[in-house]
């Protein structure tokens, strides 16, 4: 067999002076989408993000916590792996700028480019903020520090220098040579006419920075953040030893148009002085705004994800990201018209097909798909539009129009939805004339649903796995390939798998505004969390559990008589969507009846408590878990390494409201 073509992408290596939003997830969510797609078109994939750590920002925002830069970037670090690795997106290489590999390649592409007479020694003149200690990029004599306020000055320092102004030509030549470089096409106009402009030689190395790589024996001189940061790329797959790896040159780099110029002009240009492969194709995407401005955390306008993804789903953010946007143009991000998509495009749409079609096939046919019949021309039709919906929806991928590739899927599950109406397999009888019907009808749009599923699975690979199983096909679907994909695949005969929860309805304002009440929850975190009984996600619940006895402190009666515990009875007890581990309860105290989250999820049944008697905390300020509102606290031992939640019970009948002391 024929070795894989290798495809090898990339995201920005992210700052670690904040934390992960949404414009960030987005990049991250495309790259992982391409890496789906691309694996099921049959070749060999890499995808690689991680984190820029250098710079006088880590400098500073560490000084600002306290600690040393390396353990601060430490734990930023994997506060982003671990976030990629929750929302089903990690790299296949995560690379850190403080990794030693990298800091060899930046070394070794340093010293190939001073070798072949690209870099030399100069003075550098800028303004200078002395209070900040660092340089003020594109400040002139007389502007403000833009972080402190205060008077800039200016100042020289001694630095290596970069020959750019010899890749002027060499720079358009390769434009030229190669017009898929640069994406999209509008923003390829930018930079040529910025090249042919003129390119200043530029400053790679500073004295006025302790925080970054150091250039070999000429301390302390240490590399410009981009030196640094743009090399990451190819230490990820091997540094010094690219070749063995196989990997590189980048088949693309994925950027947000903010970054576009240092991928495309300096990047290409520290190859070539290095005589190393240039990357084949770098893509600027555009911004996701709130309020038409860029999402910053000082302008408190950053979207989350994480509570979008719990409360909807990583499918719901990754298809609203693709579907809302076209990919290189700016889009505004609004909860509602994330809700509206929610509710219209995978709810009503996409999860009702599924639902109904594998409920029909179970009540008319012992849950076993069909054979189709005779074919009338409107199936003929149906299955002639999906066909041909394959080779679009291909199409637009390659194109990476993921836009016209969903509305494309979509307007499919639309036309099954008119078929249906239109045919009322639920209205057929069962004479034999009819079951054939309804055989045939069920059959075409089993294979139509399976064709979405397999098509729409690179950007919804948790629901599409989810609908595979319930159609009962075997294997996976990423392993499906899509270059053989046809209608008339789908075997008949086969039992339906478990039905799935697909999209659940959810109610607009009451999902917005817990969505925002996590997302304040996980911006502004406040007190430390209730102990809880499972090791959660972020460990908030509100059944308390007794901690281990610690060397603790003895506390007087007068402390203990601050907590206020009744008797409590449990009314009613339902799951959260988006809160697998939480139980909605409503608890009778004999005064009132108090709404209270538990986090007894997956270990008590909703059914199996009601009329329970409890041991309630009752005087506890309220406060809201993903986003409910939890009135009170109901008391639980915890038991075993996972800490289990073992409600406290009374073995003797007592009285609802019953004081505890
Ligand atoms: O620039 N909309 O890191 P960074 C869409 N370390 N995408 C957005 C976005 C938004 N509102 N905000 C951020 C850096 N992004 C450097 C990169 S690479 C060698 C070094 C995405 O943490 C987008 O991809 O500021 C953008 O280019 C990137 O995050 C910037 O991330």
């Amino acid at each position: 067999m024929p070795a894989k073509q290798k495809f090898y992408l990339t995201t920005p290596i992210y700052y670690t002076n904040g934390l992960p939003h949404i414009g960030h997830t987005y990049t991250t969510v495309v790259a992982d989408v391409i890496r789906r797609y691309k694996r099921m078109r049959g070749y060999e994939v890499v995808m690689t993000t991680g984190t820029d750590e250098h710079g006088v920002n880590v400098e500073r925002a560490a000084k600002k916590a306290g600690v040393p830069e390396s353990e601060f970037v430490a734990k930023m670090a994997e506060a982003w792996r671990a976030l990629w690795l929750e929302l089903g997106i990690p790299a296949d290489e995560f690379v850190r700028t403080t990794d030693l590999q990298h800091v060899r390649t930046v070394q070794w592409l340093f010293k190939l480019c001073r070798e072949n007479g690209y870099v030399y020694k100069g003075h550098y003149t800028g303004q200078y903020c002395i209070y900040d200690n660092a340089f003020v990029n594109d400040a002139k004599p007389g502007d403000n520090c833009p972080d402190c306020g205060r008077p800039t000055e200016t100042l020289t320092e001694e630095n290596y220098f970069f020959k750019l102004s010899a890749f002027q030509k060499p720079l358009l030549d390769f434009y030229k040579k190669y017009p898929e470089f640069i994406q999209p096409e509008s923003r390829k106009n930018e930079i040529v006419s910025f090249v042919e402009s003129g390119l200043k030689d530029l400053s790679i190395t500073r004295t006025t920075i302790r925080w970054g790589i150091p250039v070999p024996g000429e301390e302390p001189h240490v590399f410009y953040v981009w030196f640094d940061a743009l090399t990451a790329y190819l230490s990820a797959v091997g540094g010094p030893d690219y070749e063995k790896r196989g990997m590189w040159p980048a088949d693309l780099h994925l950027v947000g148009k903010d970054i576009i110029r240092f991928h495309t002009v300096y990047w290409p240009a520290f190859l070539m002085a290095a005589m190393l492969p240039i990357p084949k194709q770098v893509w600027a995407h555009g911004w996701f705004l709130m309020d038409a401005s860029k999402m910053s955390k000082s302008k408190g306008n950053v979207v989350l994800p994480r509570p979008i993804a719990d409360m909807l789903g990583m499918d719901a953010l990754r298809y609203f990201l693709l579907r809302e946007v076209v990919f290189g143009q700016d889009g505004n991000f609004s909860y509602d018209a994330l809700l509206t998509r929610y509710n219209s495009d995978l709810a009503n749409g996409l999860g009702n097909l599924a639902s109904r079609t594998a409920a029909m096939i179970e009540k008319n046919f012992a849950g076993k798909i069909p054979k189709a019949g005779k074919l009338e021309p409107r199936d003929e039709t149906l299955a002639r539009q999906t066909q041909s919906a394959i080779g679009d929806v291909l199409d637009y991928f390659e194109k990476m129009n993921f836009a016209r590739a969903l509305e494309s899927l979509w307007s499919v599950i639309a036309t099954a939805d008119k078929y249906l109406t239109t045919e009322k397999p639920w209205s057929l009888s069962d004479s034999e004339a009819d079951t054939q019907r309804k055989a045939t009808v069920l059959a075409t749009t089993a294979e139509l649903l399976r064709i979405v599923t397999v098509l729409a699975h690179p950007v919804l690979p948790d629901s599409t796995t989810k609908i595979w199983t319930l159609l009962g096909q075997s294997g996976s679907v990423s392993a499906v390939e899509l270059d053989g994909l046809q209608w008339g695949q789908l075997a008949s005969g086969v039992p339906l798998g478990k039905p799935q929860t697909l999209f659940p309805r959810v109610e607009k304002s009451e999902a917005i505004e817990r969505i925002e009440s996590m997302a304040n929850e996980e911006l502004n975190p406040t007190a430390p969390p209730a102990p809880a009984p499972t090791a959660g996600r972020s460990a908030t619940a509100g059944a308390a559990t007794a901690a281990a006895p610690a060397a603790s402190e003895k506390i007087g009666i007068e402390d203990f008589a601050k907590v206020e515990m009744r008797v409590g009875q449990i009314k009613t007890a339902e799951r959260i969507v988006g809160a697998d581990k939480l139980l909605k309860l409503t608890v009778d105290i004999g005064t009132e009846i108090r709404q209270i989250c538990a986090g007894i999820a997956q270990f008590y049944e909703p059914d199996s408590l009601i009329g329970r008697k409890v041991a309630v905390v009752t005087n506890l300020a309220p406060r809201k878990l993903r986003g409910v509102e939890s009135n009170g606290m109901i008391i639980a031992a915890s038991v075993g390494p996972e800490g289990r939640p073992v409600l406290a019970g009374f073995p003797e009948d007592v009285e609802i409201g019953a004081r505890l002391k």
